[in-house]
C-alpha cells in the first residue's frame, strides 16, 4: 500500500514517523511533482496539481474536521474523501466554548478590569435563565458542546440540517426552524461546516433575530461570519460582544478592526487543535480498514458539502 502524504504548513517527519509505526506495510512518502502513484492520501489544503498527478487515488484522509478547503478543490468523481471524526477535538471545543459562555454571563472581564484598579466590588449575579444557548451545528463537536453546556444549566437550543433529539436540548431543524431556534437562544454558538448553504450565515438578519445582549462565539470557519453586519450589532448595542476563533482572512490581518474591538476576543484558530497522536491512530485504523475492504467512518457527502 502506497500513501502519500500532502499536508500544507504541517512538518512532515513526526506524521510520517507515527503513520509508518501504526501501519508498517505501507509505503509513505511526502508528495513532490512526479512522486510515483498512490493508493490513498493524507492531506491538509493540497494544491490542486496534487489531485491532478494522482488519479489513482482511492481515498483521501483530511487531517481536520472541516472539508471546505478540500471541496473547493476539482475532484475526480469516485475519491473518497474522509474527515477526522472527533480525534481529541471534541472535547477541545467543550472547554473552549464553556469557557467564552462563562467568561461572558459571569462578567469576569469586568472583574479583572475591576481588580487591576484593586477594588473589590461585587457585581449583581445575573440569571442563568437569561442567557440561552442556541448551538449551530449538532455533529461531533456540536453535541459534545451541547452536552458540556447543558451540565452548566444553561438552556440549551440546538439546530441541525435534520432533526435530532439530545438529552437537554430544544432542538430545531431545516431552514424552517431556523428564525425560532434565533428567537430562542441569547448566546450563539457556530459549529457548522461551511457549505454553499452556510456561507455568510450570521448576518444582520439571523444575529438581528437573536435575543437582545446576544453573544456570539464563531469556532466554526470565517466565511460564516459577514463581518461589517457583526460590527454594525455591536455598535447598535444589539449584540452585546463575541468571542472569534476563525476569519476570512487567517492570520487576521494586524490592522483588522477586530483585534481592537473592546467588546471583541479574538484567538488565531485555536479552538480545537488537531491532535496528532489521536488523528494519526484513527486515521491508520480507517486506512486498514479500507485496504480490506470494510466501511469507514467520516466519508464526506461531497455534493452536501460536510
Ligand atoms: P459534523 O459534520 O459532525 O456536524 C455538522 C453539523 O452541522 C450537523 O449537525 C449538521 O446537521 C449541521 N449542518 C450542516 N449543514 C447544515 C445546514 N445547512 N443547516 C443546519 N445544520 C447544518 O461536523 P463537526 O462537528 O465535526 O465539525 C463542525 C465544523 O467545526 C467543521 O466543519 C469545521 O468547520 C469546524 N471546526 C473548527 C475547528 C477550529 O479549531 N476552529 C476545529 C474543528 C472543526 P445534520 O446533523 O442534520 O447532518
Ligand atoms: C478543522 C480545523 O477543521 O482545524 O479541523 O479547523
Amino acid at each position: 500500500m502506497k500513501i502519500a502524504f500532502c499536508c500544507t504548513g504541517t512538518r512532515p517527519e513526526p506524521w510520517l514517523e507515527g503513520l509508518s509505526a501504526a501501519l508498517p506495510q505501507a509505503q509513505i512518502q511526502v508528495w513532490e511533482s512526479g512522486a510515483p502513484q498512490a493508493d490513498c492520501a493524507v492531506v491538509w489544503a493540497p494544491p490542486q496539481q496534487f489531485i491532478d498527478e494522482q488519479p489513482g487515488l482511492r481515498a483521501l484522509f483530511n487531517i481536520g474536521a472541516g472539508v471546505d478547503a478540500l471541496l473547493r478543490l476539482a475532484l475526480p468523481p469516485g475519491l473518497a474523501v474522509v474527515r477526522l471524526e472527533d480525534a481529541g477535538m471534541s472535547v477541545q471545543m467543550a472547554e473552549y466554548v464553556c469557557h467564552a459562555l462563562v467568561r461572558h454571563f459571569r462578567e469576569f472581564d469586568a472583574y479583572e478590569a475591576a481588580a487591576r484598579q484593586g477594588q473589590w466590588s461585587f457585581r449583581k449575579p445575573r440569571l442563568r435563565s437569561d442567557f440561552p444557548v442556541g448551538i449551530m451545528g449538532l455533529g461531533v463537536l456540536g453535541e459534545r458542546v451541547a452536552r458540556a453546556v447543558a451540565q452548566f444549566d444553561f438552556p440549551v437550543n440546538g439546530w441541525s440540517r435534520s432533526p435530532r433529539t439530545l438529552p437537554g436540548v430544544r432542538t430545531f431543524s431545516g431552514a424552517e426552524g431556523l428564525r425560532d431556534f434565533l428567537a430562542a437562544s441569547r448566546v450563539l454558538v457556530n459549529l457548522l461546516p461551511l457549505t454553499p448553504e452556510t456561507d455568510n450565515i450570521l448576518n444582520r438578519e439571523t444575529l438581528g433575530a437573536l435575543q437582545p445582549g446576544g453573544y456570539v462565539i464563531n469556532v466554526a470557519r470565517g466565511a460564516h461570519l459577514v463581518e461589517a453586519d457583526l460590527l454594525a450589532l455591536l455598535d447598535e448595542g444589539h449584540l452585546a460582544g463575541a468571542t472569534l476563533d476563525v476569519f476570512r482572512t487567517e492570520p487576521l490581518p494586524a490592522d483588522h478592526p477586530f483585534w481592537q474591538h473592546p467588546a471583541i476576543t479574538v484567538t488565531p484558530h485555536t479552538s480545537a487543535r488537531t491532535l496528532r497522536d489521536e488523528s494519526i491512530a484513527q486515521i491508520a485504523e480507517k486506512i486498514a480498514r479500507l485496504h480490506r475492504g470494510e466501511a469507514v467512518g467520516g466519508v464526506v457527502d461531497v455534493a452536501r458539502g460536510y
